[in-house]
């Protein structure tokens, strides 16, 4: 079974290429209104295959999602960094249940690369119908992606990406640079509104080598020095509340009186930041001498910013999971899905002074948190 369902595989990847390739960051479009927040598929049956299917019914037939049999995928993820990580497990955990139809082996690898590379071979070995793999870091990964081609088992990868290799499925995520840009241009329209006329920047980067630090530090930095700001400093937090807290203690000792933004590239680490700057007496938020932002944006982060205390949040949507689910049927059915698939996103403020903002040549809202957005975010 596995021979064909490889054959079907490289067909797939072949054609999923030409198809998908280039669009990027014209497809992004993330600002939508409202955040794409549909449950996971709960209760939805594994896909069957109509009795209509086309020419590779011998392929199809054998496919585990077309056969009704168990559907079992390996996920390697990241760790359990933070709370949008959290959430990102629970979502899969969630979609790929047995009463979906899945079994789901989950290895969480504890931001451990060489860790994660074994995850995957011993997904290999265990001969698994599908491979899920959210990348600790976007390089080192094409000798493993040829061995799960070599062995037909599809690879799905998701949220962070794979910089140096295109042997996998579909990639569903989000576009980092794009959030970058849209804090930076952010940034720019409130400074404007509110007569801030210097910015004098501190960042606490994401972990190293990670594709979300990497685009969310090169988007913010190309605002930044089209405006002329300074960056003080820029320094890895590692994604989570201890390093961030660590980053602004050591920050507050080193620039004190010489910053007035704060950069936290997750929401964790905007916590630890917020208990450093507490401890050396600075303030922040919408009553503070420092602006303070975000990306994520999980519901204690979105109530920070009702309450004034975050200026602004940046959303990374985690629930891939339902999508992947969808690409997963996509190929028991025979069917290419896209190369490349991208999260909605809402980027969100605390006051109601910028309501929209220019990234890509594309106008996107900037959405005012009151109680109602607060209520209806899902995570
Ligand atoms: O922003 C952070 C997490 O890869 C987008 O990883 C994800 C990032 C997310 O630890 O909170």
């Amino acid at each position: 079974m596995k021979r064909k369902l490889a054959l079907m595989m490289v067909a797939a990847m072949t054609m999923a290429s030409v198809v998908g390739c280039g669009g990027g960051s014209d497809e992004a479009a993330p600002a939508a209104a409202e955040t794409e927040t549909e449950a996971p598929a709960e209760t939805e049956a594994p896909a069957e295959t109509e009795a209509e299917a086309p020419a590779e019914t011998e392929a199809e037939a054998e496919a585990p999602a077309a056969s009704g049999d168990v559907i079992r995928v390996g996920f390697a993820q990241v760790g359990h960094e933070s709370d949008w990580r959290t959430a990102a497990t629970q979502s899969a955990q969630t979609v790929f249940s047995a009463e979906n139809g899945y079994e789901l082996s989950f290895v969480d690898c504890d931001n451990d690369s060489a860790a994660q590379l074994e995850a995957v071979r011993n997904f290999i070995q265990q001969d698994m119908d599908y491979i899920i793999i959210d990348p600790i870091v976007s390089t080192g990964w094409d000798a493993v992606l040829t061995e799960c081609e070599d062995a037909g088992i599809p690879v799905v990868v998701i949220d962070r990406t794979i910089d140096d290799s295109d042997k996998y499925v579909s990639w569903v995520g989000s576009d980092f640079k794009v959030e970058g840009l849209a804090c930076g241009e952010w940034l720019a329209a409130y400074a404007e509104a509110k007569g801030i006329s210097e910015i004098n920047a501190l960042v606490i980067e994401g972990s190293t080598g990670a594709s979300a630090t990497i685009g969310r530090t090169e988007g913010f930095k190309e605002i930044a020095d089209r405006e002329g700001w300074t960056i003080l400093d820029s320094q890895d937090g590692d994604f989570t509340e201890a390093g961030g807290q660590e980053v602004m203690e050591s920050y507050c000792q080193s620039y004190a009186g010489q910053f007035n933004v704060v950069i936290c590239q997750n929401d964790n680490e905007a916590y630890g930041a917020m208990t450093a700057m507490d401890a050396a007496g600075v303030t922040y938020g919408v009553d503070g001498d420092v602006i303070i932002v975000s990306f994520d944006s999980n519901k204690p982060a979105v109530q920070l910013v009702l309450d004034g205390k975050l200026n602004a949040t940046f959303e990374c949507n985690p629930l891939a999971a339902p999508t992947v689910d969808e690409v997963i049927k996509q190929l028991a059915a025979g069917e290419t899905p896209e190369k490349e698939i991208y999260m909605a996103e809402a980027w969100l403020a605390s006051e109601d002074i910028v309501s929209s903002i220019t990234v890509n040549g594309e106008e996107q809202p900037i959405i005012h948190v009151t109680d109602e957005v607060l209520a209806n975010r899902a995570y």
